[in-house]
């Protein structure tokens, strides 16, 4: 068994071993990151080359957050600024090899501060970007809305000063990984009627629309109509291939007594989408 050289944890089979791709979530506090993670993980499980878990401790903290998810109950928030990465194998595709994905959820706290986005090392690592948008940050009153996008932005800022720092890259030349655009939380969307006129890929439950351009292209106007069209030009400007997706990671209705009226939806694809472009599924 192999050690981590910073942490000193002992390592389970495999790691060092194998090909690595590294993805990092991006997003403020309370966006659903670790939600989206965890649901992402949960469906992975019946989908192609579903992963297995590296090291135990990390699979039964995993289980423990179904759990709670499946019972319709809030998951802690996550502290760690730098979290340890949860580390998953994905087994290989016809006669490549396994490869090992390494997941960075970091508190939203890490994309506060100069401070705390220098502490994030791992984006030296970085092949792939999960940057999650709350759907709530999309509506209320115009001032709300305002400061809403500011911190979006700021988010968005402080992650290419991240690359910057960490993995020496520099925006002027452009950035070769792909950035998933989550828009979280479409369950609480859908709930305003000022919604409901919006065009149907849209919405969580248009399955058939999955992962189609079409999708991405709607995200991508409704964001740019909702006071992130800067934050849309920055990203395609300085980013070579970018994809909009909306997803609901729990799936049911904020104002709905009942816990489980709708499934979760579409968490998967941003992920796979990521790991697609990185030719690993
Ligand atoms: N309605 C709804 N709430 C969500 C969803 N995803 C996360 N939340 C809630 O948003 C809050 C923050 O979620 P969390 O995943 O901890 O966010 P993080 O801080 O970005 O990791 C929690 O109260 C979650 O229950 C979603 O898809 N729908
Ligand atoms: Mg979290």
């Amino acid at each position: 068994m192999r050690m981590c050289p910073e942490c000193r944890h002992l390592w389970s089979e495999g790691i060092g071993e194998s090909a690595s791709v590294h993805i990092a979530l991006v997003g403020g506090k309370a966006v659903g990151k670790t939600s989206y993670l965890m649901t992402a993980l949960r469906k992975w499980r019946r989908a192609e080359q579903a992963p297995v878990f590296i090291d135990t401790v990390q699979e039964e903290q995993v289980k423990d957050r179904w759990r709670l998810l499946l019972s319709g109950e809030e998951i802690e928030p996550t502290r760690e600024v730098t979290p340890p990465a949860c580390m998953l194998k994905i087994p290989p595709a016809e006669q490549e090899k396994s490869k090992l994905l390494y997941l960075y959820d970091p508190g939203g706290e890490a994309f506060e501060s100069d401070i705390l986005v220098s502490k994030q090392a791992y984006y030296q690592y970085v092949d792939g970007i999960i940057f999650l948008i709350d759907a709530c940050s999309l509506v209320g009153e115009p001032q709300k809305r305002r400061e809403q996008v500011l911190k979006v932005s700021q988010t968005y800022e402080r992650m290419l000063v991240a690359l910057e720092t960490h993995a020496g890259l520099s925006k002027r030349k452009g950035y070769s990984m792909p950035v998933a655009v989550v828009v979280s939380k479409m369950d609480k969307w859908t709930d305003e009627e000022r919604w409901h006129g919006e065009p149907q890929a849209l919405h969580a439950n248009a399955p058939h629309l999955s992962m189609t351009g079409e999708q991405s292209q709607q995200v991508r106007a409704l964001l740019s109509s909702h006071g992130l069209e800067n934050l849309v030009r920055g990203l395609e400007q300085h980013f070579v291939h970018v994809r909009y997706f909306a997803c609901s990671a729990l799936g049911r209705r904020s104002s709905s007594n009942e816990r489980h009226e709708m499934g979760p939806e579409r968490a998967l694809e941003p992920l796979q989408w990521v790991l697609k472009q990185r030719s690993v599924l």
